[in-house]
């Protein structure tokens, strides 16, 4: 804060040396608006579909003079104007995400989306992907849980359209308005549409990222209005970023919690689904969403953000498993891999999952689990699992195999999977089946809180 202040008052100071009168607003209307929306965030871009009903105007007065410690009336009067009037320093008064007027927000968490057309530029399969990713971004920072719906009314109606299109708010062809939404509310609250006439892309860097443009509407959908912080998802200038990364800046996440809070953590141990397992170090640790338990007698029950021990992994991973002869711990997640030294990102990770010589037919993988007499890794894809020998560092000949097959008795998708005492332990839901690591039998059919981690 003191730095601040100083590089404030150096560069009013500059300000005063170097700067002549520029284009100066004549009149104290213009000079008050001026004011506002270079500090204070006040956005006029009509069309604007989110704050028709009212003139921001005395909201963000009312901002100010609270700021100033003036007389809260949200009319420009006299005092206000000269506060305005004062030389000042370029930085904003208010946090940079904003809300829309009256801090419009959905009163449940779990919200519904339904996609009524799509667009010919992408497959549907991408459309679908694109939109259901956009919503997980916000959704791995909040509360919120989204469900689609294929009929009746959603909070979220997503279409694409061109032109005239039964909101009053007319499209304009190529360019331009890529897509609006609407705040939180009945009728055509939440619901997001995107222009038909604009190129939308799934990844590529010619045309419109869907993904990012439908991640930036479902922002205002949720609540949020524009942020003027550059490299924002909710700052109004397109940019394209990788999208296989959340667009999201801390600035979005500050802003999206200030209206539903963060993620809840799990409270019920029961009937919980794992979404990896691993041995670490000694303990054995279980994934769920953003958080991850561990084993031991002491710790047991205290649930952390992944983040907080691996800062560089993704959340909701798909399997995990850990060498101890490499001192390494591997997390898998859609096509990528991340090794870890501890707690620390491998260069060169992620990774994609050809790296392990798995077929591009792979496209995730479910479960992982390591014996270290053996020093091989079973990949579990699907109905099949693959065998990966860590010293030869190649795919064993005679792979995939059926995994019923081998492990008699599973039945259904391996979920997660770990080794310990010479036991293979596979998930599968909310069973747990414990095989002999040695001839493959069967030993228990458990439930997947036996370990009791939390
Ligand atoms: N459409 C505007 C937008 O979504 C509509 C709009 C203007 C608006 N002012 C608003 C919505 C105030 C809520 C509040 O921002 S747009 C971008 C970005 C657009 C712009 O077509 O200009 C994106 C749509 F950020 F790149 F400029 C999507 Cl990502
Ligand atoms: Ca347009
Ligand atoms: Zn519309
Ligand atoms: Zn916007």
């Amino acid at each position: 804060m003191g730095i601040h202040r100083q590089l404030c008052f150096l560069a009013s100071l500059l300000l005063v040396i170097h700067a002549g009168p520029i284009l100066k607003p004549t009149d104290d209307y213009g000079i008050a608006k001026k004011y506002l929306m270079s500090f204070y965030n006040l956005v006029y871009k009509p069309p604007d579909p989110a704050a028709w009903e009212q003139d921001p105007l005395p909201k963000k007065l009312e901002e100010m003079q609270k700021f100033f410690g003036l007389k809260v009336t949200g009319k420009l009067d006299k005092e206000t104007l000269e506060v305005m009037k004062k030389p000042r320093c370029g930085i904003p008064d208010v946090p940079a995400y904003s809300t829309f007027d009256g801090k419009p927000k959905w009163q449940t968490n779990k919200l519904t989306y339904r996609i009524v057309n799509y667009t010919p530029d992408m497959s549907a399969a991408e459309v679908d992907e694109s939109m259901e990713k956009a919503l997980q971004v916000w959704a791995k920072v909040t509360p919120l849980k989204f469900t689609r719906i294929y009929s009746g009314t959603a909070d979220i109606m997503i279409s694409f359209a061109t032109k005239d299109h039964g909101d009053g708010m007319m499209f304009d062809g190529p360019l331009g308005t890529l897509a609006h939404a609407f705040a939180p509310g009945s009728g055509f609250g939440g619901d997001a549409h995107f222009d038909d006439d604009e190129s939308f892309t799934f990844r590529s860097s010619k045309g419109f990222v869907l993904f990012l443009v439908a991640a930036h509407e479902f922002g205002h959908s949720l609540g949020l209005s524009h942020s003027n912080v550059p490299g924002a998802l909710m700052f109004p200038t397109y940019s394209f970023t990788n999208p296989d990364r959340s667009p999201l800046s801390s600035d979005d996440i500050e802003g999206i919690q200030s209206l539903y809070g963060s993620p809840k953590p799990l409270t019920d141990c029961q009937n919980l689904v794992w979404d990896a397992v691993t041995t670490f170090k000694g303990e054995t640790v279980f994934f769920k969403d953003s958080f991850f338990w561990r084993s031991s007698s002491s710790r047991s029950g205290v649930q952390l953000p992944i983040k907080s021990f691996w800062p560089n992994a993704p959340d909701n991973i798909d399997a995990a498993y850990e060498d101890p002869a490499q001192d390494k711990v591997f997390f898998f997640k859609g096509k990528q891999v991340w090794a870890f030294n501890g707690q620390n990102l491998d260069p060169g990770y992620p990774k994609p999952l050809s790296s392990f010589g798995l077929p591009a037919s792979v496209t995730k993988v479910d479960a992982a689990v390591h014996n270290k007499n053996s020093g091989k890794t079973l990949l579990f894809f699907d109905k099949y699992y693959y065998r990966y020998d860590e010293r030869e560092n190649r795919m064993d000949e005679g792979y995939p195999k059926q995994v019923e097959n081998v492990f008699l008795g599973l039945t259904g998708q391996v979920t997660a999977a770990h080794m310990s005492n010479n036991n293979i332990y596979l998930f599968s839901g909310k069973n747990l089946f414990e095989f002999s690591s040695s001839n493959r039998k069967l030993l228990r059919l458990l439930n997947s809180n036996y370990f009791q981690p939390c």
